[in-house]
């Protein structure tokens, strides 16, 4: 186990960002204000791991949310980056690495018939609600509770990730206006969506789904649900789409529509596609891209979209990822740390559900399987909080909220799984 030295530069930088930036952060779960303590400042990632300014190490569950399949500054990444850096790092015109890289993905993912690249996965959810109502000329979007497509106006109604980490309700800022169309219904309740498509199915535009949900812990599809979205979508002339930032590549190298067999009509994919840099990207069936400008009315642009920096990054993930046993080796990662978790918690008698899909996994202080948001809700989040902090201690770094998965890299060997293992161990048995 790591023997943790002070967080004293933590603390002031954190006292010093609090004085510059809302909460102190960039983005509101890393203000731990759910976990409580001290966010880390982190120095470097190396490997599998985090180092923090006051020289701790810890094994990082979370890599940047997802997109970091080979680790914290794998090679081949950083070299890319290097060099197209020498050659320029934004030209505001295509470049071969777009091609290359919507190639590459294509590859992986058939269904994205037609592709564009944006800057995150909150433009790409946007932009694909926006082609779907074009294509559809109706306004009506569905999503569900505790999904979370990133902070678009119009999708931050029930919403996961920082939202329910802090229990805000929906966002101040977003008149209902902007909400009006959106209809929100729990997640693996069959019922409830037929009863949705029934009463107001000819006007829906889109169904949005993150189809093993990634932003309110990890938690799957009851079987034949996303198959009933399908044919629920495909009846009454709506799109379906899959929102795969969380769990894109991840999941099964081909994603969740792999995973599953259920093609959506369009995919939002986010930074995995940059390799850990700043990108995004939606897209689907042709004729439904179709309606984007230039080829169509639906207008959507971007300076920065298609930045080549993060192109090559993305391309120099994909291809390792293509070429190598990188995503198995992730997997397995994610599989042992899910069982070490369990055996940690069964051993110690605290009530835990653990399990994997792929190279993501998750796990609720609950005695039950979870299904739905407010099953999360159920959860013991108390006991979340002294965990995440004697894992801390111990130098595990988890995702300080419930509401997030965790994830795994080809750089999580059984080593150190096994060093994950020690803490996971003791933290449970000071719990
Ligand atoms: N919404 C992101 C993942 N679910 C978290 C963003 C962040 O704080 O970095």
């Amino acid at each position: 186990m790591t023997d943790l030295r002070s967080t004293a530069r933590s603390e002031q930088l954190f006292a010093d960002a609090q004085a510059l930036m809302p909460g102190g952060v960039s983005s509101p779960v890393r203000a731990f204000k759910s976990v409580g303590g001290t966010p880390r400042f982190i120095e470097r990632g190396e490997g599998p791991y985090l180092v923090d300014v006051d020289g701790n190490r810890y094994v990082d569950y979370v890599l940047s949310f997802g997109p970091l399949l080979l680790g914290h500054a794998p090679e081949a990444v950083t070299a890319a980056i290097a060099e197209q850096a020498a050659r320029g790092s934004s030209f505001g015109a295509p470049s071969p690495l777009e091609v290359d890289l919507a190639e590459t993905i294509q590859r992986i993912y058939p269904s994205m018939e037609r592709l564009r690249f944006v800057n995150s996965g909150t433009e790409g959810a946007m932009s694909a609600v926006r082609a779907a109502r074009g294509f559809t000329g109706r306004n009506k979007v569905v999503k569900f509770e505790g999904h979370y497509h990133g902070h678009a106006d119009l999708l931050l109604a029930k919403a996961g990730s920082g939202v329910a980490t802090l229990g805000l309700p929906d966002s101040p800022g977003v008149p209902a206006a902007v909400t009006a169309d959106t209809l929100v219904v729990p997640f693996n309740d069959e019922a409830a969506i037929r009863e949705l498509f029934e009463r107001e199915g000819e006007e829906i535009a889109a169904v949005l789904v993150e189809p093993i949900a990634g932003n309110m812990g990890l938690v799957r599809p009851r079987d034949g649900f996303l198959a009933l979205l399908r044919e629920l979508t495909t009846a009454h002339g709506a799109l379906l789409v899959f929102d795969e930032v969380m769990v894109g590549f991840r999941v099964h190298p081909g994603g969740a529509q792999a995973l599953t067999g259920v093609t959506p009509d369009v995919t939002i994919l986010g930074k995995v596609i940059g390799g850990g840099l700043p990108v995004g990207a939606y897209g689907g069936r042709a004729d439904v891209m179709r309606m984007m400008a230039p080829d169509g009315p639906v207008y959507q642009a971007g300076t920065l979209s298609g930045n080549p920096l993060a192109m090559a990054a993305g391309l120099a993930l994909l291809r390792e990822v293509e070429a190598t046993d990188a995503w198995q080796r992730a997997a397995d990662a994610a599989r042992d740390t899910a069982h070490a978790i369990q055996e940690a918690a069964d051993a110690a008698g605290v009530p835990v559900v653990s399990e994997s899909v792929g190279a993501m996994f998750g796990f609720f202080l609950h005695d039950r399987s979870v299904f739905t948001y407010d099953d999360v809700q159920q959860t013991d989040r108390a006991s979340f909080a002294r965990l995440h902090r004697l894992l801390l201690d111990r130098g595990v770094y988890l995702p300080p909220s419930p509401f997030e998965a965790c994830f795994t890299s080809s750089a999580h060997t059984p080593e150190v799984v096994a060093e994950a293992a020690d803490a996971f161990r003791s933290a449970f048995a000071a719990l």
